[in-house]
C-alpha cells in the first residue's frame, strides 16, 4: 500500500470469501510510525475473493480509509 503523504496505519482487516463463507483476519501492523509505503504478507488462504480494508491517520490528524479487492482462482 502506498500513500501520497505519510500516514500512521491504525488497522488492516483482510476478509477471505469462498462459497458463501467469509473469514476476517486482522493483520499485524509492521510499524506504528507514519509511513508512505507499507507491505503485508498475510496468510494465503487459497482460492476465493480477498478484500483488504484499511484505516490510517494522516499527519493532519484526519482518519483516512479505503479498501481494495482481488480474486484468486483455483
Ligand atoms: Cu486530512
Amino acid at each position: 500500500m502506498n500513500f501520497k503523504s505519510p500516514a500512521r496505519i491504525l488497522k488492516v482487516v483482510m476478509t477471505h470469501s469462498l462459497d458463501g463463507t467469509s473469514r476476517e483476519t486482522r493483520l499485524d501492523l509492521p510499524t506504528r510510525k507514519a509511513i508512505k509505503k507499507i507491505e503485508f504478507t498475510p496468510e494465503f488462504m487459497g482460492a476465493g475473493e480477498y478484500k483488504i480494508e484499511w484505516r490510517a491517520l494522516g499527519t493532519d490528524g484526519h482518519v483516512i480509509k479505503g479498501d481494495f479487492s482481488f480474486e484468486v482462482s483455483g
